[in-house]
């Protein structure tokens, strides 16, 4: 059966049907778990991708996700792409025997919803719990999460990161915490999918290098070099680097809770933004840049993917 055309931007139903219609056609490599509610109610849903139905240990997993920040649309096809390579056409048949796959591509469902309808360049989520009479919601959920949580975000609720009542205050990024909780003695390799910038970052937030960083590092340069090396020639090559040395500080992010979770390779990666798009322009999305993004991002995946395959 033939996948979805990687020439738009699907919205959160469209994700959904492609979902359940994976599980239906291929039911020996998909399963579709239904993980929990966003605060709005809608279901938050990811894929297990696997030749053994997760039962062999010795395998270890890959897990991504894309889209905890609503506006960065761009993510979505590179975790689209990914199952597409690893479902349906299958041209890297090692990585779908060797790996099993943790793939949720919607990880804030309604800040997404809410960036088609009704604002485009929405970040958070959607929760209400924070107004101040009737102005500012939402909690960025890339600093909800529990290592040093509230040490560089924002306690107030009208910030674009705004970091919530406390760590897993919201029911999106508990449910994210639960899958680093049933599977993170196996998750080898993290990569939580934002943009825009061309990186591809590590921690930890606050700048403090982990044990590990020179082995972040170097994967890390050989993830990049995968990607730049079929990129648009106008995109810049991608920067590799401790996100606070290279971009700015955060705390309480998927990518730190992911490695004090366990998972020893946690990266964030930025997509490229928009080709002239200044600000937030960056998050607007050329459609001749869809497919491709998922292409190049795939490049790179693969590599961390075979990385921990290997060692
Ligand atoms: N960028 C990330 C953000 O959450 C980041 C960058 C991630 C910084 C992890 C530090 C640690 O702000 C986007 N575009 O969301
Ligand atoms: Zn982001």
């Amino acid at each position: 059966s033939a996948g979805l055309p990687f020439d738009r931007i699907y919205t959160y139903h469209q994700v959904d049907a492609f979902l359940e219609m994976l599980a239906k056609e291929y039911p020996e490599t998909v399963k579709l778990v239904n993980a929990g509610k966003s605060f709005e109610g809608r279901d938050i849903k990811y894929l297990k991708i696997s030749t053994t139905d997760f039962q062999d240990e010795s395998k270890p997993i890959v897990f991504m996700e894309s889209l905890l920040h609503a506006r960065e649309w761009i993510t979505l096809p590179a975790t689209l792409y990914a199952i597409h390579k690893l479902v349906i056409d299958v041209t890297e048949r090692d990585l779908l025997q060797d790996i099993d796959w943790i793939i949720l591509p919607i990880a804030n469902p309604d800040g997404y919803v809410h960036s088609h309808k009704q604002a485009r360049f929405w970040r958070k989520n959607r929760a209400t719990g924070y107004m101040i009479g009737n102005i500012c919601m939402g909690v960025d959920l890339n600093r909800n999460f529990n290592f040093n949580w509230g040490q560089a975000s924002s306690n107030v609720v009208c910030m674009d990161n705004f970091h919530g009542r406390g760590p897993f205050s919201e029911p999106e990024t508990a449910i994210i915490r639960d899958i680093f909780a049933e599977y993170s003695d196996r998750i080898e390799l993290f990569l939580d999918i934002h943009s825009f910038g061309s990186m591809i970052l590590y921690g930890w937030g606050t700048g403090v290098l982990p044990p590990n960083a020179l082995i972040l590092h170097m994967v890390g340069v050989q993830m990049a070099h995968a990607i730049d090396a079929v990129k648009m020639s106008w995109n810049r090559d991608y920067i590799v680097g401790n996100c606070a040395l290279v971009l700015y500080q955060a705390s309480g992010t998927a990518g730190d809770y992911g490695k004090v979770a366990g998972v020893e390779l946690s990266y964030t990666y930025e997509l490229p933004g928009l080709r002239f798009g200044l600000g937030t322009f960056g998050f607007l999305v050329d459609p001749n840049f869809i497919e491709q993004a998922g292409f190049e991002t795939w490049e790179g995946i693969k590599v961390g993917a075979r990385y921990v395959r290997d060692n």
